[in-house]
């Protein structure tokens, strides 16, 4: 089946202004012909065409970073709740396109129709959240230590900020960057994953229609091109302080290198390997719900995804057992089919990755207790689910295998779990299902959950936009989306006024002829 055979997918393309060669590189206005060659952009529900891009080189790439650097002082001066009127209508647009942005998200990554249009509802909440901001970039005032000083601190754009963006929320961490970076006043350069370049191109134009109402180009760019045109000329690019990156952890420690070497910031956003924890006390209905969604959502390809499952002795095997019948009752297929609830892996190099995984995991000494295997549907991509009792000392509970392989552990006290729970090298989302309170605050003390993110009775992934998401560890410590997020997108000014007619000095200190 090709994309266009699918009902409404490819009027939805022709709505969204992609069914043709797209250009990948634009300000507001698309460069005709990039020169970086071709990308096909492929289903991987069913392997067909979407439709071709034509990716940037290096001179589209200056010439995208030259047009975002000139528009950057004009933009920083425009008030910021203007700026947050501009978020309003893109807000707007969002909504109004919801349903074929969802579908596309659906057609270039895989993820079910449902939460493609999640991904796009997630847009919508953190244009709403940054409309709201663009009126209270709060600064602190503090009392002087000298009569008749004031003190205070004052947030200013920073300039631009290079964000680059994984396939698996291909738009919606996009969102979380460019609509508060656009409040706090700054310029955006986009590089999305090649594998979803489309989305973004849609992405784009919705944008562009709405700054050019308000006379704007240049806020928001686009650089689709490949890592070495384009990845690696943004991150050591001196122009811009601020590089906000979401990937594996491999790709963090070269975005991590590049911008240290010119002293610029980062915004990481790497890999997680995220643990829950059942205690003998839980409401297992409940945690059975929220561990197949968080285990099996986006076919475990989340980085908030359930990975490691700690099982107290007591309800182990009761858990273990509905884990296998429910996996059995999956249904996996194409992506917009809304009979699935597991949609395919988003390339063959996935589906391979997750079979090598398995091998290393029974090498290791794991034992699949269901799926695991490479599914015969057209495109190639469709796996089923695992379920592997894992030791706890097993090599492959330390990696991210970004794929749905859940790891079973049973353990029998609470502070052995958190133990093995943070005995990991990354640290994004975590969770506990108990009715004890002592279990439960025990698991959010200082001793216990490692992690950004902890949660109780609740799965560790469909975090909402409101709190800063993000991880410690190897997971890069950054923070994006809610609360003070916005922090890292300007530059803070500490400001002391005189307004007498001496000089004390502070501390004390005195220095006079
Ligand atoms: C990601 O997987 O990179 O919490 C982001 C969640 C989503 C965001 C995930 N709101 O699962």
């Amino acid at each position: 089946m090709k994309a266009g055979e699918i009902a409404g997918v490819q009027e939805a393309l022709e709505r969204l202004g992609i069914a043709e060669i797209n250009s990948g590189a634009g300000w507001g206005e698309w460069i005709e012909r990039p020169r970086g060659g071709d990308l096909v952009s492929i289903n991987p529900s069913d392997g067909s065409q979407i439709a071709r891009v034509r990716m940037a080189a290096a001179e589209d790439y200056e010439e995208v970073v030259r047009h975002a650097a000139e528009t950057f002082p004009r933009w920083r001066d425009y008030p910021a709740p203007k700026r947050g009127q501009i978020v309003r209508e893109i807000g707007d647009e969002l909504r109004r396109h919801k349903n074929d942005l969802g579908m596309l998200v659906s057609l270039e990554m895989g993820k079910v129709f449902s939460e493609g249009l999640g991904e796009v509802q997630e847009m919508i909440d953190i244009a709403d959240f940054a409309v709201g901001l663009s009126r209270q970039l709060y600064g602190l005032t503090m009392p002087s230590e000298r009569p008749s000083h004031r003190m205070y601190e004052q947030w200013h754009p920073l300039g631009l900020v290079g964000v680059i963006t994984a396939f698996n929320f291909p738009v919606a961490v996009w969102s979380w960057n460019a609509l508060i970076a656009a409040v706090c006043g700054d310029c955006v350069v986009w590089k999305p994953s090649s594998e979803t370049p489309l989305v973004s191109i849609a992405v784009q134009k919705i944008c562009d229609r709405v700054f050019a109402r308000h006379g704007w180009k240049g806020v928001f760019n686009l650089v689709i091109g490949r890592g070495t045109d384009v990845g690696e000329r943004l991150i050591a690019d001196r122009r811009i302080p601020l590089i906000s990156a979401t990937g594996s952890c491999a790709m963090g420690y070269r975005v991590a290198e590049a911008v240290a070497r010119r002293l610029g910031r980062n915004l990481l956003e790497l890999g997680g390997n995220n643990g829950v924890i059942v205690m003998d006390d839980a409401n297992l209905d409940l945690a059975l719900r929220a561990v197949l969604f968080g285990a099996v959502g986006t076919a475990g390809q989340r980085c908030t995804t359930i990975r490691r499952l700690f099982l107290q002795k007591g309800i182990a095997r009761r858990m273990t057992e509905s884990l296998v019948a429910a996996y059995r009752q999956i249904r996996i297929g194409h992506a917009l089919d809304p009979e699935t609830l597991m949609g395919p892996l988003v390339n063959r190099a996935a589906v391979d990755e997750m079979m090598r995984g398995l091998e290393r995991i029974r090498e290791q000494g794991g034992e699949v207790l269901y799926g695991g295997n490479r599914l015969d549907l057209p495109g190639g991509c469709y796996v089923e689910p695992a379920l592997v009792k894992a030791h706890p000392e097993m090599l492959m509970l330390r990696e991210e295998l970004f794929a749905p392989v859940l790891y079973l552990v049973e353990f029998d006290r609470l502070e052995q779990a958190i133990e093995w729970h943070n005995s990991v090298p990354q640290g994004l989302s975590s969770a506990m299902f108990t009715t004890s309170l002592i279990s439960a605050e025990t698991f959010l003390s200082a001793g216990g959950s490692d992690c950004g993110i902890a949660n109780i009775n609740i799965g560790t992934s469909g975090a909402e936009i409101g709190g800063a998401f993000g991880g410690e560890k190897e997971t890069g410590g950054g923070r994006e989306s809610g609360s003070d997020a916005w922090k890292a997108y300007m530059r803070r000014q500490t400001v002391t006024i005189n307004w007498s007619n001496d000089l004390p000095l502070a501390q004390g200190v005195k220095f006079e002829l």
